[in-house]
C-alpha cells in the first residue's frame, strides 16, 4: 500500500529523525568548513517502547507503525493479539480506570457500560471528508479536502497526541480469515474502548497479522481519542472517563487505501473497520476491482420446500435493517437465519453468480427500541459478552432503555450517569445508545456465516421509510431498472399527508453518507455489474414497511408479518407466482401475501399495493432534479429509466387504468404454503 509522505523509515534500535509531523527536528551534526563550534544539539526522540517489530512480515506496515508513534508520542507501543486474556486484561484495565462499568456477572456476564462525553454520541457526518486527489472523484454527496491540505491539518493535530497513553495495534480481517472476498486492515489507536470494540466486530489479532505478508496489500487506519495526558513540556492533566476532543476529523484517502480518524471515540468514528474501511473505502477499492461494498443486511431464507435463497437489503440507517436480520416469522414454516445486519460486500463469483460476505464479526446495534417484543433474537444475542454504550444502568446491575420493557424501572442511573425516575423529563438511555455484540452469540445466525466464499445471492432488496407512495414490495423490471430503484430511495423528511408528496430525503442505495467516491459514478458501476452477472444476476425488490393510511396510522403490522413479504420475494426468485403489472414494477395479487387473516384496516391491503400515478409524477419531477445534481456523472441509463417510467405513469393515468389489484382478487390465500 502507500503510505502518505512521511519521514525516512526507522531503522531498529536507530533513532528517528524527527520531521514536521513531530518532536523539533534536530540540525544536522556534519560540519563543513566553518570555524564555528558546533551548536548544542537537542536529544533524537527514540521509537516509542514495542513500536517496532522485527518479525513483521510487510516492512510498510513495521515502517509505518514505528512512523505514527514518532508521530503521536505515546508512552508505550503494544501489537493487540486478539486474546481472551487480552480482552480479561484491557476490560479490568477499563473498569479500574473508570472507563466502563462492569455489569452485574448473573445478569450480564462479561458485559460492561461505557457513557461517552454528552458531545461525542453519533457519528459526524458534516466532519467526514473524502481527499481524492480530484474533487469530482468525491462528488457533490460527499466533504472533499485536498489530500495534501488534510494530511498538513492533520499532522498537526497528531503530533504529540497521545503523548502519556498507549498507542495499540490492532490487526484486523473483514470477513473470513483468508477468504476470497475478505479484506485486511490494521488500525491504530490511543482507545482501549476501541480496541475491545473491535475485538467484536472484526476478526482482530495475530491471525489476521500473520496474513499480511511482505505484499499482501491492507487498509491503514491511524485513530486518536486527541486527548493527550502529558504535553510537550512534560506538564500532565488527569484522564477522563471518555477522552474526546472538541476538534473531530473522519477523513478517507483513497488514493492511499488510510484512514485518519481524529477527535471522536464513537463506534462509527472510533471503530474505523465498520464505515470507514468496509463501506467508504472498500466502495472505492470495489470500484476498481469489479465488486460491490454495500449497507445491506445479509439473510438465508428457508420455506416450508426445504430450498434456501439468499437475500441481501439496503435500508438507510435506523430503517430496522437489524430487525430485518433477526426476524421471525409469522408465516408457518419459514425460517430466517442471520449472516449480518448493516454491511455485505458482494462479489461476482467463479460460476458467474453474485456472493455475498459479511465483512464484520460483530452487531453494533441501536439499543433503544429493541425489546423481546420487538426483537427477541437481539435480546437473546446480548445476553452476555456485550459492550453497552450510554444505555441506563439498572440498581441491580443490569441494562435499560426506552422500550426495552413497557414499564420503566423505578430508579435508574441514567447515559449521563445521573439518577434517574420514570418521572425525569429526560430520556434514560441516549436514542443513539449501541450494543456491541459477537455476530456468533445470535441463536438465529446461519451456518452460512461460515462460508468463506460467501453465498449466492438470489434477491437484492431496497428500502426506505416512506409514508406515502411506495408499495409494500414491488419487483423491478430489470437489473437496470433495480439500479434506478436503488438510485431513488429515499424517506419523506417530514410525515406527508396521503395524495400528497413531501419533500424527500434522497438516500440512494442507502448508501448516501458512506460511498467514498462520486455517487454518478457508482449508479454506473452498478450497471457495469449487471452486464457482467447477465442473466446470473439476482432479481431486484423494493419494501416499504411503513406506508400510512389517510388517518396517518400504518397500514401494515411490520415485524414478524414482513415474512409474507420475503415469502413472495422467494417465490419470485424462483419465478413461479403471478403478479399484477404496473408503472412501477410487479406488486402481488393481495391474497398472495395471505395477509387478510391479520384482519388489517378495510382497503388497507389493497392500498398497500396500489400506484397512483399522479403523486408518482411529481416524485419523477424531483427525482429529475435529484439526478440533475450529479451532472455527467449521471448514467444515461438512469435518465432512460426515469424517461420510461414517467411514460408509464402518464399513459396509465391517462387511461384512467386501475393499477390497484381488483380487490376480489380469486387467488388462493397462501398463507400456510
Ligand atoms: C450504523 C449507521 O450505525 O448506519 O449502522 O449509522
Ligand atoms: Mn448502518
Amino acid at each position: 500500500m502507500s503510505i502518505p509522505p512521511v519521514d525516512p523509515t526507522p531503522q531498529p534500535g536507530t533513532p528517528h529523525p524527527p520531521s514536521r509531523r513531530g518532536d523539533p527536528v534536530p540540525s544536522s551534526t556534519t560540519t563543513h568548513n566553518h570555524t564555528f563550534a558546533p551548536l548544542p544539539v537537542p536529544p533524537l526522540p527514540e521509537v516509542p517502547s514495542g513500536a517496532w517489530r522485527h518479525d513483521v512480515a510487510n516492512r510498510d506496515l513495521a515502517g509505518w507503525v514505528a512512523r505514527i508513534a514518532l508521530l503521536t508520542r505515546p508512552d508505550e507501543v503494544v501489537w493487540c493479539d486478539g486474546s481472551e486474556e487480552e480482552w480479561a486484561r484491557m476490560t479490568a484495565r477499563m473498569v479500574d480506570d473508570g472507563t466502563l462499568v462492569r455489569l452485574d456477572p448473573t445478569l450480564r456476564p462479561s458485559s460492561f457500560l461505557a457513557r461517552s462525553d454528552p458531545d461525542d454520541v453519533a457519528r459526524v457526518e458534516d466532519r467526514t471528508f473524502v481527499c481524492s486527489s480530484r474533487e469530482e472523484d468525491a462528488g457533490p454527496t460527499n466533504n472533499w479536502r485536498d489530500p495534501l491540505e488534510m494530511h498538513a491539518e492533520l499532522d498537526g493535530l497528531f503530533a504529540g497526541c497521545m503523548r502519556g497513553r498507549t498507542l495499540y495495534v490492532v490487526p484486523y480481517s473483514m470477513g473470513p480469515i483468508g477468504g476470497p472476498i475478505s479484506q485486511l486492515g490494521v488500525q491504530i489507536t490511543d482507545s482501549p474502548y476501541a480496541v475491545v470494540s473491535l475485538s467484536i466486530m472484526t476478526r482482530a489479532g495475530d491471525e489476521a497479522l500473520a496474513l499480511i505478508g511482505p505484499d499482501t496489500p491492507w487498509v491503514a487506519g491511524v485513530h486518536s481519542v486527541g486527548f493527550p495526558l502529558r504535553n510537550a513540556d512534560g506538564t500532565r492533566r488527569d484522564d477522563v472517563a471518555w477522552p474526546c476532543n472538541p476538534v473531530k476529523f473522519v477523513t478517507h484517502f483513497p488514493d492511499e487505501n488510510s484512514i485518519w480518524s481524529f477527535g471522536s471515540g464513537y463506534g462509527g468514528n472510533a471503530l474505523l473497520s465498520k464505515k470507514c474501511f468496509a463501506l467508504r473505502i472498500a466502495s472505492t477499492m470495489a470500484r476498481d476491482q469489479g465488486w460491490l461494498a454495500e449497507h445491506m443486511l445479509l439473510i438465508k431464507l428457508t420455506g416450508p420446500s426445504g430450498e434456501a435463497r439468499h437475500v441481501a437489503a439496503a435500508f438507510p440507517s435506523a430503517c430496522g435493517k437489524t430487525n430485518l436480520a433477526m426476524l421471525e416469522p409469522t408465516l408457518p414454516r419459514w425460517r430466517v437465519e442471520t449472516i449480518g445486519d448493516d454491511i455485505a460486500w458482494l462479489r461476482p463469483g467463479p460460476d458467474g453468480r453474485l456472493y455475498a460476505i459479511n465483512p464484520e464479526a460483530g452487531f453494533f446495534g441501536v439499543a433503544p427500541g429493541t425489546s423481546e417484543a420487538t426483537n427477541p433474537v437481539a435480546m437473546a444475542t446480548i445476553r452476555e459478552h456485550t459492550i453497552f454504550t450510554n444505555v441506563a444502568l439498572t440498581d441491580d446491575g443490569d441494562v435499560w432503555w426506552e422500550g426495552k420493557t413497557s414499564v420503566a424501572p423505578a430508579h435508574l442511573v441514567d447515559w449521563r450517569g445521573n439518577d434517574w425516575t420514570p418521572s425525569s423529563t429526560t430520556p434514560a438511555a441516549h436514542p443513539n445508545a449501541r450494543f456491541t455484540v459477537p455476530v456468533e452469540q445470535c441463536p438465529t445466525l446461519s451456518d452460512d456465516w461460515f462460508a468463506s466464499d460467501g453465498v449466492p445471492l438470489d434477491a437484492i432488496v431496497f428500502g426506505g421509510r416512506r409514508a406515502t407512495n411506495v408499495p409494500l414490495v414491488s419487483e423491478a423490471f430489470s437489473w437496470q431498472h433495480g439500479v434506478f430503484v436503488g438510485s431513488t430511495i429515499s424517506s419523506e423528511k417530514t410525515a406527508a399527508q396521503e395524495g400528497t408528496v413531501g419533500e424527500l430525503r434522497r438516500d440512494p442505495f442507502g448508501m448516501l453518507p458512506f460511498v467514498g467516491y462520486n455517487m454518478g459514478d457508482y449508479w454506473q458501476h452498478w450497471l457495469d455489474i449487471g452486464e457482467t452477472l447477465g442473466d446470473k444476476a439476482p432479481k431486484i425488490f423494493q419494501v416499504n414497511w411503513f406506508r400510512k393510511g389517510a388517518d396517518g396510522s400504518f397500514l401494515w403490522p411490520g415485524f414478524g408479518e414482513n415474512s409474507r413479504v420475503l415469502a413472495w420475494i422467494a417465490r419470485r426468485t424462483a419465478g413461479n407466482e403471478t403478479t399484477v403489472r404496473t408503472p412501477i414494477g410487479f406488486v402481488p395479487e393481495p391474497a398472495a401475501l395471505g395477509a387478510r387473516a391479520l384482519g388489517l384496516a378495510d382497503g388497507a391491503l389493497e392500498e398497500l399495493l396500489t400506484v397512483h400515478e399522479e403523486p408518482w409524477l411529481d416524485e419523477c419531477a424531483q427525482t429529475e432534479e435529484f439526478f440533475g445534481r450529479f451532472g455527467a456523472a449521471t448514467p444515461q441509463a438512469l435518465w432512460d429509466e426515469l424517461s420510461e417510467l414517467t411514460e408509464r405513469l402518464t399513459v396509465s393515468a391517462r387511461r384512467r387504468v386501475v393499477t390497484a389489484p381488483p380487490r376480489d382478487a380469486r387467488v388462493e390465500e397462501v398463507d400456510a404454503a
